[in-house]
Order: C-alpha cells, then structure tokens, then sequence
C-alpha cells in the first residue's frame, strides 16, 4: 500500500531522525504487509494530548529527542486537549501508513473505533503516559507510563507519617482531568491508604484540569470557603504552583500552615521542596521517549513486547536528608 503524500496530512509535523525539525517529504517504504529490511527506517506517529503542564511540555521535548537518538522518523501532533484532534491524528497516521501509532489518550472512553480502524490497516498502537477504558484490550500492543494507584498510595503514606501525633488531618484534594488515568488512580490510591484511620478527613476535592491557572483559581475559592485546612493535596506539580500562589497571597506559609502534597517532580516542584514551601513530591517521570521508541522499534520488526512497560520512580520529601542535592530535573 503506498503512503499518501505528506500534504494530504495538514496539521501534522514531520521530524526527521536525519534532520529534527525540518519537515520533510517522505519516501513511500515497503507495503506494511512485507516483513522490513534491516535498514528500515521506523516511522512513529505520536498523538500528544497538549501543552497543560511543564510535566507534558518536558514529555513531548523528550519523545522528539528521543526519535533523534533512536533513529525513527516521527509524525508529532499536539492535539490541544481536545480528543477529537487526537482521533482526527490517528486517523492522518493511518492515511500516511506509519509502522507505529503512539497515543497520549487525554481520557480513558471513546477510544475504540479509531483503534479498530488501526488495527484494520495492520498498524500496532502503543499507549503512552495514560491508560484506556477499552473492552478489547488486543486493540493495542503495549501501555508505557507511571503507576499512578502507587504515586497515590506513596502520597499517602507521606502523609500517614507526617501526621504522626495528630488527631484529626482536614485534606483539600485538587485533582487532575476528570477521566484521565492519573486523575483517577491518584484519588484511589491516596483514599485506599489513609481509609480506615478516621482522624483523616477529605474535606473538599475539585478538579483543576492539571492547569496552574486552575490550581489557583480554586485554591483562592478553598482558602475563603473551607475552614481548618491541614493539608493540600495536588495531583500534579502545575496546579500545585497556582494553589502556592493563593495560599501566600492569604498571607499563610505553604509548606508550614498548609502541608503541601504534590506528584510529577517538575524543577519548580523540587525547589519549592528545597525552600521548605512543598513538603512532599512524588516522582511521575515524563522521560518515556526511549522506551517509547525502543517498543516501537521491536513491534516494527515483529518482536514480542511487555503489555505493561512502568518506569522506576522515586518520593522526594521533607523526611530525606539529601533535598539540597536532588540533581537538576530537565522539566
Ligand atoms: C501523568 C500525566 C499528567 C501529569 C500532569 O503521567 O498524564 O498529565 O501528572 C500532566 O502534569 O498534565
């Protein structure tokens, strides 16, 4: 089957292991039903789902460099957190015949048709960072990304020992996309490790879309209308920033009056942790292009893959004796 030409795929960016960042024309390769030589260049087409958060923009710099060590062309397409965009994206990957498709899904549903289309034009899907609510699960090959039940449950366990000697612990929760993998297995991990000690209350939770805007737009709402808060708990470092920013502007100290609770480990995350204003951030690594394009490679000359691919993660908190050294995060 040839590919069509790159101009009947508008909207789409091209970045050529050979020459990153120069949109090329490419050769038409080998019909997808042939076995690939062993000079075969992988073409990955990548559906990011946006730019809301330091944590993505590092992901995204990271797939693109990670092409470029790799050397596998990459189609890149940043759907601006619309779902839509990223089915339209699949879509224009198929059309163009790429050798992987690789998919941020910004939630978990609606994802089955254009996975089937994939699927029927022999192409294999990778998942990438977030995770799909799919009754087939044959539709893709392999999930690369965080455990996020476990970056809630090592949230909670922060909090279990920080709050040694209290009697009662009043948490504000500010959580992530509704319906995204991370939202929702973040929530189930923290409740799942503080349930059954009744001195801890979720008082208030609400979604901040992972934005930072959000995270302060409800932190000034919380501030003026919950009372006796103890503890923040932020599903990711962007929102987490913006909730900083209204509880100084409240005249309080976060990290001191407020106990700060964070997850991603952006560079601002880590030095408001050095500055005592964060008291615990729990590691969610953006770094997955290597492995992303490694898989990709491996599905493109017909190996065997992991269904299930988790990077080594780590908890930066109050309780380590080395904060001052964490070395620099690229993000
Ligand atoms: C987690 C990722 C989340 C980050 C946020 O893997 O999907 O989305 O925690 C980002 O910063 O917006």
């Amino acid at each position: 089957m040839k590919r069509k030409s790159l101009p009947a795929l508008l909207g789409l960016v091209v970045l050529s292991a050979l020459a990153a960042g120069v949109l090329l024309l490419l050769q038409p390769s080998a019909d997808k039903a042939e076995p690939v030589s062993a000079d075969h260049v992988t073409i990955v087409g990548f559906s990011q789902l946006g730019s809301e958060s330091g944590w993505r923009v590092g992901n995204s710099r990271d797939i693109v460099a990670a092409a470029e060590r790799a050397g596998v062309e990459l189609i890149f397409n940043n759907a601006n957190q619309k779902q839509e965009n990223q089915i339209d994206a699949i879509r224009s990957f198929i059309a163009y015949q790429v050798d992987v498709i690789a998919l941020a899904p910004i939630v978990e549903e609606g994802w089955e048709n254009v996975l089937a289309e994939a699927r029927e034009a022999g192409i294999p899907v990778l998942l990438s960072d977030r995770y799909i609510n799919i009754a087939d699960e044959s539709l893709f090959a392999g999930y690369i990304g965080s455990d996020f039940l476990e970056e809630g449950r090592a949230a909670g366990r922060f909090l279990l020992r920080k709050a040694q000697g209290c009697d009662s612990v009043r948490i504000v929760e500010i959580a992530g996309t509704e319906g995204s993998t991370p939202a929702r297995q973040r929530a189930i991990g923290f409740r799942e490790v503080l349930s059954g000690d009744d001195r801890f209350r979720i008082v208030h939770s609400v979604s901040g879309d992972f934005l930072r805007s959000r995270g302060k737009e409800h932190m000034l709402n919380i501030l003026e209308t919950v009372e006796d808060i103890d503890v923040l708990y932020s599903h990711n470092d962007a929102m987490t920033l913006g909730a900083i920013e209204a509880i100084e502007e409240a005249g309080l100290l976060p990290g001191r009056d407020i106990i700060i609770i964070t997850i991603d480990g952006e560079q601002g995350a880590i030095d408001l942790l050095k500055q005592g204003k964060i008291n615990c951030v729990v590691e969610c690594t953006a770094l997955l292009g290597d492995l992303i394009m490694d898989l990709a490679q491996r599905l493109t000359r017909g190996e065997e893959i992991p269904r299930i691919s988790h990077p080594v993660e780590q908890v930066f908190s109050e309780f380590d004796t080395d904060v001052q050294n964490i070395p620099p995060r690229g993000y």
